[in-house]
């Protein structure tokens, strides 16, 4: 085997020998602006050379900490020993039959590995796509065809992808749908339990905005026209927003009385992020479909549906499939990072992330009013930022501009929220945790400096 230049060998240190982009990247940004397309964006556009661990080795010779993770992907790290070996196994036995036409062993080794892990005891089915909009456009094939109704639910600052039917499913407008309709019908948004914004204060909140959910579905789409309703147990995009206790457990009952597929949309919060292998087991939820992808592969692109195996098999047979889904490379790098995650109880380094960052975070809300609001489970945390914490007027410039000073210091972090205002931390789970405490140091310096 091909010896390994970057991954978990690559020394574990952050390095600043250049401005950040420094200049060989800059020359490669030129080129790149000349040739792709200006709607695809960078957060930070440094060119990486190589990967591993907690950090990104960029062209001009520096070496950032990643609390990005390649937005929530490389939970392993990046080219984990266990999956550059069986990928590379796998690319020199075969890269592609589709699966559609001769089948192979690693998808179903891979579904196997699913029905396993996901939360349940039922007799499970799987099927293995690309990507994670793809994932959940087939969850919302597949609950059509089950309970044949066309309705789908979704929730106030949801994201579930930028296809035509994962746009309607997303809530944020901007960059997302902004003129890019008409979007697909049938799609209905209802407020979910956002508790550090509810009017009432959160103790109130996971049973107060389930039964405004519950009630808008009843009386504006009818419960018995609705197929499925698709939720991700922490939301990703819109803010690491942890729907307040007792909202999901309610509305995962009021579709099961009401014949409606309960999908769980796990892309972002799944395998072992929030130091559980899935984000739904926290308060015990076992839904009817999950979709994940993400995590789920090492980097490699692979995403599936599972669940139910009476809903699973409701599609009719040719109903689901695609050129690409459950590649064999990908599937080998899936058992890789699963491998991974055992071996390692990723887990339990994604607890530890939490109790690390929760602890030096609070610390910073204490002298830096600003921070609104810390959330998150394992290393799925988020700050949001606020002009006032009494008006809790959203800040988004100082989620900016703080991502801008980290990014110069040699730290990776990302926003997201709705108002733009939340600066989440997705670091890798194998990160050291000198690591994870230099990144708080620079978050914290940062802060100091607005
Ligand atoms: N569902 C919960 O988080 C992807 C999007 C980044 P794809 N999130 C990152 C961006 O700006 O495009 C995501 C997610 C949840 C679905 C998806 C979609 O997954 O693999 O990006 O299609």
């Amino acid at each position: 085997m091909t010896e390994l230049t970057g991954g978990p060998s690559l020394p574990q240190e952050r390095r600043v020998v250049t401005a950040i982009p420094g200049p060989k990247s800059l020359e490669l940004q030129a080129r790149r602006t000349a040739v792709v397309a200006a709607g695809v964006g960078s957060t930070l556009p440094v060119f990486t050379t190589r990967a591993g661990g907690g950090v990104i080795e960029d062209v001009d010779g520096n070496s950032l900490i990643d609390f990005g993770s390649g937005i929530a992907v490389t939970s392993v790290g990046n080219s984990a020993e266990a999956v550059v070996r069986r990928a590379t196994a796998q690319l020199a036995d075969f890269t592609h039959t589709c699966f559609m036409v001769t089948p192979y062993e690693g998808y179903v080794a891979v579904c196997e590995q699913l029905a396993e892990l996901t939360p349940g005891d039922h007799a499970k089915k799987s099927a293995l796509f690309n990507s994670g909009a793809e994932a959940v456009e087939n969850a919302v094939k597949i609950a059509r065809a089950h309970t044949k109704r066309q309705a789908v639910v979704v929730f106030d600052h949801g994201y579930h992808g930028r296809t035509n039917l994962t746009m309607a499913l997303t809530a944020k407008n901007m960059p997302y749908k902004h003129g890019f309709g008409p979007f697909a019908p049938e799609v209905y948004r209802v407020p979910v339990a956002y508790g550090y914004r509810w009017p009432t204060g959160p103790e109130n909140c996971g049973p107060e905005a389930a039964a405004q959910a519950i009630d808008q579905i009843t009386k504006q789409v009818g419960a018995d026209n609705v197929a499925a309703i698709v939720i991700e147990p922490v939301l990703g995009e819109g803010g690491f927003i942890e729907p307040a206790k007792g909202f999901l457990p309610r509305i995962a009952q009021f579709a099961k009385d009401n014949g409606i597929v309960f999908v769980a949309d796990e892309i972002q919060s799944g395998f072992c992020r929030t130091g559980q292998w899935f984000a739904c087991e926290d308060e015990g939820v076992v839904p009817d479909l999950i979709t994940t992808a993400k995590g789920i592969a090492g980097g490699l692109p692979l995403a599936a549906v599972t669940g139910r195996a009476e809903i699973m098999d409701a599609a009719h047979p040719g109903g689901l499939g695609g050129t690409y889904g459950g590649n064999p490379v990908a599937c080998a790098a899936a058992l890789g990072a699963i491998e991974t995650m055992r071996e390692l109880d990723l887990n339990a380094k994604a607890k530890r992330i939490e109790e690390v960052m929760k602890g030096r975070l609070t610390a910073m809300q204490e002298k830096f009013p600003v921070i609104g609001d810390i959330r998150g489970r394992g290393a799925m945390i988020a700050i949001e930022l606020v002009k006032d914490p009494a008006t809790k007027e959203p800040d988004a410039a100082s989620a900016a501009a703080l991502a801008k000073a980290c990014h110069a210091e040699g730290l990776l972090v990302l926003t997201c929220g709705t108002y733009g205002n939340v600066l989440r931390f997705l670091p890798p789970l194998v990160i050291g945790e000198d690591l994870l405490n230099e990144g708080l140091d620079i978050i914290e310096a940062a802060f100091a400096g607005l």
